[in-house]
């Protein structure tokens, strides 16, 4: 007996090409909110309806309605902009949004608290500036990663144009966005939609571009992924990954982490022909009833890694190449300012959570806005929430330097290897799926682990620490070495175990932990770590080589199965 559909599959059936009735929605002026229906149709246009938890239970007893307001995503393949782009999205956060900018764990911008009435204007805007925000949530293709390094440029350059064209590939063929948004005439709906048909994907879809030695974009936390393979200096092709995810639910297991599985190599010309086949396999035979079992992770786990290889070649008519050879080194950022082979600059910054604002002594938000107004070059936003100020001339680098050193942006210089490397997701008070803490935290919790490293002599060690609010896994938890998932208010499961290549997932190593708990969990392991570790061994590799990670659930590591690597 086949299983009801899920309720966002009848949404989606029914908005007509995703056109809902958000106009009518937006015009109404009787509330901040849009109707309930039209909350899933606008996430395929990049933004989600939100209130601010904090005051939530105030206006509760106040019997206000919530405080509405609207998060904007942008889709902004391998994250590069314009110097220009950056300004216009400044403009308008502070005009129409909470006056920052969020730059996400996905290579995008996100503008937080625009109110429905400003929700059009600020969207024009945003296209006005040549960037849209067309798939960036929705049960579609979102956000294309790639790593933005642009020291080996005319590699880096290439690959990049695949992300590109892969995005607008996958991307949905509606006019609904143009109409809504843009005031574009209305065809009334009914357009074609060859790849994503009438209901889109059964969920989120997520695709990424890895060049090695960089796992900067974690590629095996995602869908579908390409790893850049590299011969003689040229690009001759990618290995392709498919089926990971973080996301997953306390206490259910059907839901889980999974790292992806590479499964051959295709040459760049076939890229788009193998994307929209995986993508079409996981349209069709993707879980469209229980929403937290649709990702494509579980259509494989499910079936099989070789029924999928199968379905795809089948679809192909042709077979996949052997995987080729490659190993990443790192999945961090570089920081500081490192050249390129065409003799150009780039300067990597540290940006707190990928938060840009002015804070007193770093003042992110003026300075990166001096910056983009005397930049020639482009910006590059990072999978781990930081700004790569790229393509500077010598010539030109005196003054970024000024202003960098006016402004306090800095601290790539000056914090610990532990701080750089950190991540958290955005959590309270915006998230409405958030349990606890994790943007507003992270400072504060890397304060009390950078005493504990200190006391171990470790002050100097890259371990890669992140913190989300929810096991959604948005900053990528089940990859680091330690991470604290949110529970429920200070309270927190706590996973070690990771690489720092972001090829083994963590374990589950204390549950419902409050600080202290999960302060004093570590303990131990960082004593002993600071005591025993080989040279150059990273805390992860540490603890699963010391069995300090539990041997029954020991990390799952990158499966290469089909193909000999
Ligand atoms: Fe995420 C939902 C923020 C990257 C897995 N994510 C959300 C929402 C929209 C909450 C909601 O549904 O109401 C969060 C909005 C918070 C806010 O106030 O801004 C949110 N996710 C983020 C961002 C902003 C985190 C950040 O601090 O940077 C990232 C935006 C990326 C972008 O530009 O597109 C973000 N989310 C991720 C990642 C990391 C990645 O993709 O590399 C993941 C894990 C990878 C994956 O998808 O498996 C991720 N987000 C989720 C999930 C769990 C999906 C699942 O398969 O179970 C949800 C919840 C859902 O979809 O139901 C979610
Ligand atoms: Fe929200 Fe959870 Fe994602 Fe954090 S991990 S942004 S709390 S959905």
């Amino acid at each position: 007996m086949s299983k009801a559909l899920s309720d966002v599959e009848r949404i989606k059936a029914q908005s007509n090409r995703l056109r809902g009735t958000l106009t009518e929605s937006l015009n109404n002026p009787v509330t901040g909110s849009i109707a309930p229906d039209d909350t899933t149709v606008i996430k395929f246009h990049g933004s989600y309806q939100q209130d601010d938890r904090d005051i939530r239970e105030e206006r509760r007893l106040q019997k206000l309605e919530p405080d509405y307001s609207f998060m904007i995503r942008t889709r902004l393949p391998g994250g590069v902009c314009t110097p220009a782009q950056w300004l216009a999205l400044d403009a308008l956060s502070q005009k129409y949004a909470n006056g920052t900018l969020r730059l996400t764990t996905r290579q995008a911008f996100q503008l937080h608290g625009v109110v429905k009435t400003d929700l059009k204007q600020t969207m024009q805007g945003i296209n006005a500036a040549l960037i849209d925000t067309l798939a960036a949530c929705g049960d579609v293709n979102r956000n294309v990663l790639c790593n933005p390094n642009p020291v080996d440029s005319r590699v880096h350059a290439e690959v990049y144009d695949w992300s590109v064209k892969l995005s607008e590939h996958l991307l949905p063929k509606t006019r609904a966005y143009y109409e809504v948004w843009l005031g574009e005439e209305k065809v009334g709906g009914g357009e074609e939609e060859p790849i994503l048909r009438d209901t889109y994907l059964p969920r989120k879809f997520k695709t990424a571009i890895a060049v090695p030695p960089h796992n900067d974009v974690d590629v095996f936390a995602h869908d579908l992924g390409f790893i850049a393979i590299l011969e003689g200096g040229k690009l001759v092709g990618f290995n392709v990954t498919v089926g990971g995810g973080m996301g997953a639910t306390h206490g259910d297991d059907t839901t889980f982490p999974r790292l992806a599985d590479v499964i051959g190599f295709c040459t760049p010309d076939q890229l788009l022909q193998v994307a929209e086949n995986v993508v079409k396999i996981q349209r069709d035979f993707g879980d469209r009833s229980a929403r937290k079992n649709s990702r494509l992770k579980y259509t494989i786990e499910n079936r099989g890694i070789g029924w999928f290889m199968d379905a795809l070649e089948s679809r192909l008519e042709w077979k996949l190449g052997a995987a080729r050879a490659y190993s990443f080194d790192h999945n961090g950022d570089r920081f500081g300012w490192v050249e390129g082979h065409d003799g150009k600059w780039h300067l990597t910054l540290y940006v707190d959570s990928g938060r840009v604002a002015d804070r007193p002594g770093s003042a992110y938000l003026t300075g990166l806005r001096e910056i983009a107004c005397i930049h020639k070059g482009d910006l590059r936003l990072t999978a781990n929430q930081n700004l790569i100020i790229a393509g500077v001339a010598a010539a030109e680098r005196p003054q970024i330097d000024a202003l960098v050193e006016k402004h306090g942006l800095g601290a790539f210089r000056t914090s610990t290897p532990l701080r750089l490397n950190a991540l958290a997701c955005v959590a309270l008070p915006t998230c409405a799926l958030a349990m606890a803490e994790a943007e507003r935290y992270l400072p504060d919790f890397l304060t009390k682990v950078e005493q504990r490293l200190t006391v171990h002599g470790l002050t100097d060690t890259r371990i890669h620490l992140r913190i989300t609010g929810c096991p959604n896994g948005c900053a990528r938890p089940y990859l680091a070495e330690v991470a604290l998932v949110g529970k429920g208010p200070g309270r927190y499961n706590l996973f070690i175990g990771g690489d720092t290549r972001g090829e083994r997932l963590n374990v589950l190593f204390k549950e419902n932990v409050d600080e202290q708990g999960a302060l004093d969990a570590l303990e131990p392991l960082l004593a002993a770590y600071g005591k025993l570790r080989q040279a150059k061994e990273p805390f992860g590799d540490f603890l699963v080589r010391s069995a300090l990670v539990p041997a029954a659930t020991r990390p799952t590591t990158v499966r290469r199965a089909l193909q000999q690597v």
